[in-house]
């Protein structure tokens, strides 16, 4: 234990190091694919084409091999007679719902659907012979776009014949109207928010062990939902019962959202090894995850803005075409629906909000939340259109902004699109950042440099992040089939040291550090006599999992009011021992004392071995000492803050250097601050990714033209500036620690701050929005385009 973990002193709050870091950097920590070394190794024939009617599937020859134990396909699933459908976990209204087999029998919907298992002694022999598989295919043609999806001849699945899974409002469409008619001006833009293919430094895997004996299934595997995946192995697609399953996430290398969902792929793992009566294992390969994980974003989207010449915004006008994929995946109808559409509001306050959605089934890998889910998107289209009148008012971006902000005194806040935000000093952390990247400078020092023929661009992003989903009431009646709670554990052992375990799942957000913070600082004891148990469904009585930047605040809160409840408890058995009536006894530190009478005092750690004793606790006192609490938080809680991007654009070849970045974050009281930095700097990298380098490209027949590393441009270290980060602290009055998330809010921000530096560098050429990614080539085409004739 370092010197920096025994301060007990205000342990909330400080910048402990992660406990989780020296395990994981010496290559101690313990992966899926460790976990059953002599497992049989299991390998997936995909899909060689994106739409196809199955006509035969011959695995003879591949049976044959020495090396392999066995082949399965989609009809020895069928014939096992589980239930085998994958389901969604919200409903919409109108909701069309296909089937989703873990393996095809009749069509394939996209590359990478699965077609046959093969189950051999090593991982090489598994893959060896899926060559040997003869797959007669009559190919159909494939639908790639969401917006040509709906006029499209293609039907990717016969229960939605023009592939419309959904057709979501929100809003008041007359209001809206009105605030149109009224404006000075009406500002439009149509922009695309190209696909982003997750890349964790662990590829997905799962590896399944089974007894027939005793009917026990274990399933190591990459989750960040250990029990919501359990619950639907058993009830969806594997039918095995739910208390002998068992799901444990060792180190999860990454997850960034694409490891919340339920995959084929487990399913099929964990039912082989039922078949077989032997322990299996399985692992994507890099470009195995490219057509499988989930992908985030895929949005076309026509926006308008009512604003007058003041710059006051009356009204905004979104509708989106969303990309789903081929199958919907548990939460693809949320985050392109409620996610998305209940932030467009951002820091502003926009009197009329009308937003439609039209989710539409391609043949394309499923989509679903990738890290700012949904409320990225949203930010997105708020903030550049914000930019736009700006632009085309002739207004500052600064002072557009500052002059819809919501102001502190009218929190809480209702929008216009059905949130309430908690709590937000919105001007504050925009002057903050603005102050650090000393923006008037920067637009004198611009002017300056455009005399030259050189492009600077300054791009601010204002954003709120709905964070941790809640009430779980409010999301049953909007459609959920999961909740917004979290479990969480405090107990102490007879010797004084305490255990906590929560149903969420790190995948390397530091849990095991800021929990251990947070019941430290509650209970009073030494930071390294508290240990932190998570993503194990036999160790953790029930769970929601880590995705929504809900740990720290639901997680968290959770923790919190187990540590209140067992300081309770032990403080009638301190006031028993004290011989003291309960009011008279007061908490600190870690130490029960009567008041007036401080040398009359016993520790928590005393209270703690009575209470399991048993010998003089109160008569109405049970023994032991522990609690466990449901917390379902009364609201979301909502980060903020102000990102400010400065680029220079290279006219010549369109090249964009980023030179600086500067974000001023609020996610409440923070648990660890070095943490929350972290969780920002990691953000950001991923929001310019998607700004400047990232995006999935199939081509006309559905074929994933950026199918690994080689052609899908993630950002490297050396593209990415110096940040410069700062906070500000509002706390969230509803949370029981003050406590926002964080973890998507910089990806959130980055994005459209990037987008905006850009067109505000290109300012000059009459440019006035690009889609991401802002390769060179993008940016120079449009310079050229601009310039033509010149
Ligand atoms: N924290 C804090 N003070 C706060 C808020 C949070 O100290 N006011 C701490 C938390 O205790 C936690 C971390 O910061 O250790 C992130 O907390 P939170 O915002 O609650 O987010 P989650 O832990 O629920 O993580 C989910 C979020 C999401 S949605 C994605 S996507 C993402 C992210 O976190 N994926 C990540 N950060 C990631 N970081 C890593 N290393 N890997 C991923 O896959």
């Amino acid at each position: 234990m370092s010197e920096q973990e025994s301060v007990t002193d205000r342990v909330f709050g400080s910048s402990v190091e992660r406990r989780e870091d020296r395990s994981i950097l010496t290559g101690v920590a313990e992966y899926t694919d460790e976990k059953l070394p002599d497992a049989a190794h299991v390998a997936i024939l995909r899909s060689q084409y994106a739409h196809a009617t199955l006509e035969s599937v011959d695995v003879d020859q591949a049976e044959n091999r020495d090396d392999v134990v066995a082949v399965f396909t989609g009809a020895d699933v069928e014939e096992s007679g589980i239930p085998n459908d994958i389901p969604t976990a919200w409903s919409l209204p109108g909701l069309v719902t296909p089937q989703y087999r873990i393996i095809a029998t009749d069509k394939v919907r996209h590359t990478g659907d699965a077609i046959a298992a093969v189950v051999a002694e090593d991982r090489y022999a598994a893959h060896n012979a899926l060559g040997d598989i003869d797959v007669t295919y009559d190919r159909l043609d494939a639908v790639t776009e969401p917006d040509e999806a709906v006029d499209s001849d293609v039907t990717v699945h016969e229960e939605a014949p023009d592939n419309v899974a959904f057709d979501f409002t929100i809003g008041d469409a007359d209001a809206v109207s009105e605030a149109f008619s009224a404006a000075d001006h009406v500002t439009s833009v149509d922009l695309e928010q190209p696909r982003i293919i997750p890349n964790a430094v662990e590829p997905r895997a799962a590896a399944a062990d089974y007894d027939p004996d005793s009917d026990d299934l274990t399933v190591w595997m990459t989750s960040q939902n250990p029990h919501l995946h359990r619950m639907l192995m058993s009830t969806a697609t594997l039918g095995h019962p739910e208390h002998k399953l068992r799901i444990v996430a060792p180190e999860v290398g990454g997850g960034f959202g694409s490891k919340i969902y339920h995959y084929p792929d487990e399913a099929i793992t964990a039912w082989c090894a039922k078949q077989l009566g032997r322990a299996v294992t399985w692992q994507a390969t890099r470009r195995e995850g490219y057509i499988t994980d989930c992908h985030g974003r895929d949005h076309v989207t026509e926006a308008q803005l009512a604003v007058d010449t003041d710059g006051s915004i009356r009204g905004l006008r979104v509708e989106t075409h969303a990309g789903l994929g081929a199958h919907l995946s548990q939460f693809a109808t949320a985050t392109p629906s409620y996610l998305y559409a209940t932030i467009l509001s951002s820091e502003y306050d926009i009197p009329a909000i009308h937003c439609r959605v039209i989710g539409a089934f391609t043949n394309t890998t499923p989509v679903d939340a990738y890290r700012g889910a949904g409320r990225a998107e949203g930010i997105y289209v708020t903030e550049r259109i914000v930019d736009a009148a700006a632009s085309e008012l002739g207004m500052d971006p600064a002072e557009i902004r500052r002059t819809n902000l919501i102001s502190p005194d009218e929190f809480p806040f209702e929008t216009s699109v059905a949130m309430v935000y908690d709590s937000g000093e919105y001007e504050t952390a925009m002057d903050r950042a603005l102050e650090l990247v000393e923006y008037d400078e920067l637009r004198d020092r611009q002017r300056e440099l455009r005399d030259d023929d050189r492009y600077l661009g300054i791009g601010i992003a204002n954003f709120v992040e709905s964070a941790g989903l809640s009430p779980s009431k409010a999301a049953g009646e909007l459609g959920a089939a999961a909740g917004g709670w979290e479990a969480g554990v405090v107990r102490f052992h007879p010797s004084g040291t305490v255990t906590v375990a929560c149903g969420t799942a790190d995948q390397g957000q530091g849990h095991r550090t800021t929990f251990a913070q947070v019941a430290a600082e509650e209970l009073g004891v030494p930071l390294e006599d508290v240990d932190v148990v998570e993503g194990d469904t036999d160790a953790v009585p029930q769970g929601m999992g880590t995705y929504g930047s809900r740990s720290g605040p639901v997680g968290g809160g959770a923790i919190a009011t187990s540590a209140r409840k067992v300081v309770e408890k032990a403080k009638r058995i301190a006031a028993h021992s004290l011989e003291a009536s309960v009011d008279d006894v007061e908490f600190d530190d870690g130490e029960f004392s009567v008041v007036g009478a401080p040398d009359r005092s016993v520790t928590i750690q005393e209270v703690a071995l009575e209470a399991y004793l048993g010998h003089d606790i109160p008569g109405d006192a049970e023994p032991g000492l522990e609690a466990t609490s449901y917390y379902d938080p009364e609201n979301f809680t909502f980060p903020f803050g102000t990102h400010v991007a400065v680029v220079e654009v290279d006219p010549e070849t369109g090249e964009v250097d980023l030179q600086t970045y500067v974000a001023v974050d609020d996610c409440g009281e923070q648990i660890n601050p070095m943490i929350v930095e972290g969780q920002v700097h990691g953000g950001i990298a991923q929001g310019v990714g998607a700004a400047l380098y990232e995006g999935a490209v199939y081509d006309d027949t559905g074929t994933l033209v950026t199918g690994s590393m080689n052609e899908y441009a993630l950002p490297r270290a050396h593209q990415l500036p110096d940040y410069e980060t700062d906070s500000t602290v509002t706390p969230s009055p509803h949370n029981p620690i003050g406590v926002k998330g964080v973890g998507e809010s910089a990806t959130i921000a980055a994005a459209p701050a990037v987008v905006n530096a850009v067109v505000d560098a290109l300012e000059p050429f009459d440019v006035d929005h690009l889609d991401m990614p802002l390769s060179n080539e993008r940016v120079w085409r449009a310079i050229d385009a601009a310039t033509e004739g010149d």
